[in-house]
């Protein structure tokens, strides 16, 4: 578990004490289409898919950081970004828990990754280095407190 304390983005806060979460957060190199090259909101994310559960909506991005990583010494490859919508008026939920297991194309399924909450998404970064499908299965207790199962499956090329 202590991967997960490294994740950049927190370690963004750590190291910039008094630079906005927002602002910390793109500086560690985590592209979340605000500071996108050509402006295109998503340019460079991953779609992996999205799923609606119980009125939730969950949209879920990756964003290879593969590169920015390994040159802080990181081995995560991807920063996993969840997007959770109200479905009947469409407004981001920002509050509560997440938390994702990884199955790897080898079948095995990791242990539980918390997603912290950023700016409008919760988030973490992984590892995802073999090629093949992903199933991403992301447990929620958001705003309502109902517990919510997504599920959604994505392949690395
Ligand atoms: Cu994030």
């Amino acid at each position: 578990m202590k991967k997960t304390l490294f994740t950049s983005c927190l370690l963004a806060l750590l190291v910039l004490p008094g630079i906005s979460f927002a602002a910390s957060h793109n500086m560690a190199g985590m592209d979340h289409g605000t500071m996108s090259k050509k402006g295109d909101v998503h340019k460079g994310m991953l779609t992996v898919g999205e799923q609606t559960v119980d009125g939730v909506k969950a949209v879920v991005y990756l964003n290879d950081v593969k590169a920015t990583m390994a040159k802080m010494g990181m081995k995560e490859t991807h920063h996993l970004m969840v997007h959770f919508y109200d479905a009947k008026d469409g407004k981001t939920i920002e509050e509560g828990t997440a938390a994702v297991k990884i199955k790897g194309p080898d079948g095995k399924e990791g242990a539980a990754i918390k997603l912290i909450g950023m700016d409008k998404h919760f988030g973490a970064d992984v590892i995802l280095e073999q090629k093949g499908a992903y199933v991403f299965a992301i447990g929620t207790q958001l705003a309502d407190g109902v517990k919510r199962q997504f599920e959604l499956k994505y392949e690395i090329k």
